[in-house]
């Protein structure tokens, strides 16, 4: 197998475990590091054994032969950042969300297609082993006919002392962990046909809103609602996780606290507890979230090796924004989306 060489183009606070998940995998080494702050990137490359610093993105991908460049900067920076390396022929892994508005995300991705040269999403939330199980339970058909789900992510974990940049964001909930449970939403249940959502902004040192409910037909017939919140008050916080339940006319499911997943059909209840990958590496706060980023590389490492298709492809990601962006609009507005409209991207 040959190995694979990268650049990581920024170096702020997901970068260390993006750079210890890639060290998870064979066949695979970062090259080069490149921040705006050079100090950032020279600590990231002496602490990860990389062997170049530097500053400038277009010095970063001067340091030939790369495979691919793993993107982690800010949100705003990515359409810059993926085009300069697309131009150059160099597949881009880009973190989510991919781009600040649906239209810069369409054309990212039209850039790709006509230059032909992969651009992936690093979504890792669907990589997380208890909706791994929760899918093969759905996949399985013993429910029935999926009728009504219900996805919550409420908690009041304090993720702006890791990430300060956060609490500027105009968009907060839904472009942060909206882009993460939506596209849950799709994985567990396919394609949505329209939806609405409502928003609310509970604390006043933030920029944008940290409550998001959003409820999603999907073209299944089933109605999907997800529940976000980073001001939930609960006795036990439950940051991250992701709880789920799905009822169908057969039996239900639920994705519970402690990964405890249960199922009840007439045959019976079931329960187990879904083991999560453990690494060194990680920040025990983050465990859940850190072990899916090592199988979100593999599966994207599988695809630029053309070993598999990739789950999280750009033009995938598209109907994920859609939702995202969706959901601001119908707050916005107070009215339904529909997303029959969805703007197929021209890859003749
Ligand atoms: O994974 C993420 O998008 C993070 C966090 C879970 C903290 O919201 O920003």
């Amino acid at each position: 197998m040959s190995e694979l060489r990268f650049a990581m183009l920024g170096a702020g606070f997901w970068a260390r475990y993006q750079l210890a998940a890639w060290q998870e995998l064979p066949g695979v080494r970062c090259v080069v590091v490149c921040d705006s702050t050079l100090s950032k990137a020279q600590r990231l490359a002496e602490e990860f054994g990389i062997p170049e610093a530097v500053q400038d993105a277009e010095h970063a991908l001067s340091q030939r032969p790369l495979d691919f460049v793993d993107v982690v900067t800010d949100v705003n920076s990515h359409e810059r950042l993926a085009l300069l390396a697309i131009e150059q022929g160099i597949p881009v892994i880009c973190q989510k969300p991919l781009a600040p508005s649906l239209e810069a995300a369409r054309r990212m991705v039209q850039h790709s297609i006509d230059a032909d040269v992969p651009l992936l999403v690093h979504e890792n939330w669907r990589w997380q082993s208890p909706l791994r199980e929760l899918h093969a339970v759905l996949q399985s058909g013993q429910l029935g006919s999926e009728v009504r789900a219900r996805i919550d992510y409420a908690n009041s974990f304090p993720v702006f002392d890791n990430q300060p940049f956060l609490k500027e964001l105009p968009q907060f909930i839904l472009t942060d962990i909206g882009t993460h449970i939506l596209d849950v939403a799709r994985f567990l249940f396919g394609e949505a046909t329209d939806l609405y959502c409502q928003t609310r902004r509970m604390r006043d040192d933030i920029a944008g809103e940290d409550v998001a409910t959003v409820m999603l037909r999907m073209q299944s017939g089933l109605t999907v609602t997800c529940n976000m919140s980073y001001a939930s008050r609960w006795e036990y916080d439950r940051f991250p996780e992701t709880l789920v339940t799905v009822e169908g006319t057969r039996g239900g499911v639920s994705l519970g606290s402690d990964y405890e997943l249960r199922t009840y059909t007439d045959g019976g209840a079931q329960a187990r507890r879904i083991e999560i990958p453990e690494y060194t590496w990680a920040d025990p706060a983050y465990g859940l979230i850190h072990a899916s980023i090592v199988d979100c590389h593999r599966n994207l490492l599988g695809a630029l090796r053309h070993e598999n298709q990739a789950e999280t492809t750009a033009q995938d990601n598209l109907r994920t924004l859609e939702l995202v962006y969706g959901s601001y609009q119908s707050a916005e507005n107070n009215c339904v989306i529909c997303l029959g409209g969805t703007q197929k991207i021209d890859d003749e």
